[in-house]
């Protein structure tokens, strides 16, 4: 479980506060906590004093985020994605908890100001897992996920911005990442040799999935984008999902980017950063029950040829990311939040351990995925 406080800083109290202040959060503002889950934006939990209505005072809390617009270049189209979605989901399904991002008096759902992009939402009171080995909640965290795509599935895709463009094009991941490692901008290419060329002999099969797209063998659903389990929020009593939050990429995909990145990320061994990278690889018994229960939502709408993508996409997936990770290093970590000068490389080694693994599980993995779309297709 995570969001653990930190000691607060002056400077970065007084900018919460003031960002309050234009979404007109009444005062008085007490503390902040800095949530350390994401890797791109920045967020914090502010905690106000208010009255409860019987003159005892009680504590209401918000996240605030600052959008990382290295990472979204365009956040306004970002945040009208969020909106239409969010909106969406609020008009069909009434009794879904969605999370609410308050407007400042200009009634704009942001704040553009010299020290960046800002939104402040709801906070919902909850648990959140890095990892998890209660089959029970990675089931649930698979139909939570299943069920937000379907939720999904009636709303115009063409509606929506593209907030990072070809975010899941496995080919032009791996594009880039050949680019850069010819520049070589900070000199890192030849300690990453090994790394490079196994991503590199790969390269065909981990674009299987972009490939099939292109050939027109796969339809396009409105997906997540970035299902680790993490960004599925739990009830801190009956463990039950409440909502998917981090609504930033939600944008026309692949159903085996949601399922792929969903695995990649909650059936490691270890977490995706861990530097004992020769522990990685894929739990068997995690997969299959994230599977079961994101199948036994999705089932019914997904082809024959989507169902025969699912086990590869995993292994898509941590091939792509590794190939992100390893040109942010090669590049300068200037993408991801870092928290040691090869953090970058670390995450790499653990993703390609990963899919080496799951190369291996193919077999079993294909099984589970078939024999789950069957049951639950009906
Ligand atoms: C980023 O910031 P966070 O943790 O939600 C990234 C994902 C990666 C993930 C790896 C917009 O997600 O694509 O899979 O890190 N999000 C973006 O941990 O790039
Ligand atoms: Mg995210």
């Amino acid at each position: 479980m995570s969001n653990l406080p930190e000691t607060m800083n002056p400077d970065v109290a007084h900018k919460l506060l003031k960002v309050g202040e234009v979404f007109r959060i009444p005062g008085p503002f007490f503390s902040y906590e800095e949530i350390k889950m994401g890797n791109v934006n920045h967020t914090y939990k502010v905690n106000y004093i208010r009255d409860d209505g019987s003159g005892m005072a009680k504590i209401k809390s918000y996240l605030v985020q600052r959008v990382n617009t290295y990472a979204f270049q365009r956040p306004l189209e970002l945040m009208s994605n969020i909106d239409k979605v969010t909106e969406y989901i609020h008009a069909n399904f009434p009794t879904v908890k969605c999370l609410h991002f308050h407007h400042t008096a200009e009634r704009h759902n942001y704040l553009m100001d010299e020290d960046g992009f800002w939104r402040l939402s709801n906070y919902v009171p909850s648990v959140t897992f890095n990892s998890c080995e209660d089959l029970e909640i990675v089931r649930s965290a698979g139909q939570a996920f299943g069920d937000f795509q379907m939720m999904l599935s009636e709303f115009d895709a063409s509606s929506l911005y593209y907030t990072i463009p070809d975010f899941h094009n496995t080919r032009k991941r791996y594009e880039k990442l050949k680019a850069d490692m010819a520049e070589d901008p900070c000199g890192r290419v030849a300690e990453v040799r090994e790394e490079l060329d196994w991503l590199l002999s790969v390269e065909d099969e981990a674009c299987k999935l972009t490939d099939l797209y292109e050939a027109g063998e796969l339809p396009l659903r409105v997906t997540h984008n970035d299902t680790k389990i993490n960004n599925v929020l739990f009830d801190e009593e009956s463990l039950k999902p409440l909502v998917v939050i981090d609504l930033d990429t939600v944008m026309p995909g692949l159903v085996g980017h949601d399922f792929g990145d969903a695995i990649r990320f909650a059936a490691n061994f270890v977490e995706e950063d861990s530097p004992e990278a020769e522990k990685a690889g894929l739990n068997l018994n995690i997969y299959w029950a994230f599977a079961e229960g994101f199948l036994k939502e999705t089932a019914p709408a997904l082809t024959e040829a989507e169902v025969a993508t699912l086990g590869d996409s995993c292994f898509t997936l941590a091939c792509e990311l590794s190939t992100r990770f390893l040109d942010d290093y090669i590049t300068g970590d200037k993408y991801f939040k870092i928290k040691d000068p090869k953090h970058n490389l670390t995450r790499t080694r653990c993703q390609i351990a990963l899919a080496k693994d799951m190369r291996k599980k193919m077999d079993a993995m294909n099984a589970i995925v078939r024999d789950g779309w069957v049951r639950y297709k009906k």
